[in-house]
Order: C-alpha cells, then sequence, then structure tokens
C-alpha cells in the first residue's frame, strides 16, 4: 500500500484530502509507505491516462485516485478491517464531505493561503500561485488580506461541529471515524501551512482538534507545523 502525499519545503504533509486517506489507513490498521511528491510531480505519476490528483494509493499495481473512492476501496478490499462507509452513513458523510468543502476548506483557504504557498517547496511556488490565482481570480496577497476581521466567521460557522461535540468525544461518536478524519483533514491542512490559529483554546472544537491530533500514536501531532 502506497500513499501518494503532498509535501512542502519542510516535507509536511499538508493536504487536507490526503490527511483523510491517511487516517483512515491508521483507523483500519492497513501497514502503507508514503510517496512523497511535489504539486510539479502530479503530471508524471501514473501513465499519464486518467488525471491524478492527491491522494492517490497505488495498491496491487493500481492506481486510485480521490479521497472518497479510496476509502470506499479500503472497505471493500480489506473487509476483516473497521468500515468506515456503511450503507446507511455513506450518504451522510458525503454530505458531510461537501460541507468540510464549502464550511472548512473554503473560508481555511482565505485564512492561510499566501502562507501556504511561502511554505511550499520554491520548485512548486510557481505553478501553486498561478493555478490558485486563476481559480480564486484575485491574487494570494487580496485573498488572504484582512484574515483577522473574517475569524469570528469563520469560528461561527464551526457551532454544528460544537453543538455534535456537546453529546460525544468525536463527530462519529465516542470513537473516530470518517466524519472526523474529513473535518480533521482541513485543520491539518492549516496547521502545516500557517503559524495563523485559527480556533480560540477554550472552543470545544479546539479540544476535539487536540483529541484528534493524539489518534494512532500522534500522527497529527508529529508532523512539523507551520512557523
Ligand atoms: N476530490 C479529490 C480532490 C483532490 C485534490 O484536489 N487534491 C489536490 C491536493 S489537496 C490536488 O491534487 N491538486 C492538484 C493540483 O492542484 O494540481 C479528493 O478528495 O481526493
Amino acid at each position: 500500500m502506497l500513499l501518494y502525499d503532498l509535501v512542502n519545503a519542510r516535507r509536511a504533509h499538508f493536504s487536507p484530502n490526503s490527511w483523510r486517506v491517511r487516517m483512515a489507513l491508521l483507523h483500519k490498521g492497513i501497514p502503507f509507505e508514503v510517496k512523497d511528491v511535489l504539486f510539479t510531480d502530479i503530471p508524471s505519476l501514473g501513465s499519464g491516462g486518467d488525471k491524478l490528483t492527491i491522494p492517490t494509493i497505488g495498491h496491487e499495481g493500481q492506481l486510485i485516485t480521490d479521497s472518497w473512492a479510496i476509502v470506499q476501496h479500503l472497505d471493500a478490499a480489506f473487509p476483516d478491517t473497521q468500515r468506515l462507509l456503511t450503507p446507511a452513513s455513506a450518504p451522510v458523510l458525503k454530505f458531510f464531505q461537501y460541507w468540510a468543502q464549502t464550511g472548512l476548506h473554503g473560508p481555511i483557504a482565505r485564512l492561510v493561503l499566501k502562507d501556504l504557498h511561502e511554505r511550499l517547496d520554491p520548485a512548486d511556488q510557481a505553478y501553486f500561485r498561478a493555478s490558485r490565482e486563476k481559480s480564486y481570480k484575485t491574487t494570494l496577497e487580496e485573498l488572504q488580506a484582512g484574515r483577522e476581521d473574517r475569524l469570528d466567521a469563520f469560528r461561527r460557522g464551526l457551532q454544528p461541529m460544537r453543538l455534535a461535540l456537546g453529546h460525544h468525544a468525536y463527530l462519529s461518536g465516542e470513537q473516530p471515524g470518517y466524519a472526523d478524519y474529513l473535518a480533521f483533514g482541513a485543520f491539518m491542512w492549516a496547521r502545516t501551512s500557517s503559524p495563523f490559529e485559527l480556533l480560540a483554546e477554550d472552543d470545544p472544537v479546539h479540544a476535539w482538534r487536540e483529541r484528534c491530533l493524539d489518534l494512532y500514536d500522534g500522527a497529527g501531532r508529529r508532523e512539523p507545523v507551520a512557523i
């Protein structure tokens, strides 16, 4: 099992979508190796057929791309491990994945993307700036400017997580599950890319993030943080 994962200049794994899969592999106890890649390496991965994104896994001679497809594959290929998606939970988790994309990734990008760019391997910086400025239709500097004024709104947007965490230690209940990994990936993205603190220390979401950082021998906590 090989996980192709993005690294920055400090060799920190920062891809939010990869963190979902990394936590899924750890949750299932599936041994894996990591192949570090840069954005500019991605086009040369695979045989040039389907366009790959990160995360991609290599398993039994097959390359599988897209975090959702990878987790589906892991559940099917390792039936003796704890399932992450069941027929009953998958639609709700898919909804939560869309919420993580819009409610977490969207605002976090506007809080940390310029910092992320500064911490990339120099070989990736020009590509990253050009592609993100094209998609956001503004400069990275403009995108992140005034972030202090947007922090309260971001924190208010976490209220559904906060309320859910009032009932259980994790979003998935008393044990962590894929909902936690979907959200945790976004926080790992920020943590490895920017020193800007997203959460107040007395926020239950902060306590949840701390619990997630400690999972699986502190896999998240061991990753180099942005300085
Ligand atoms: N839906 C995909 C999204 C994957 C994705 O967009 N990955 C980013 C890195 S986090 C990527 O590979 N980007 C390539 C690029 O920007 O050139 C998933 O969840 O795996």
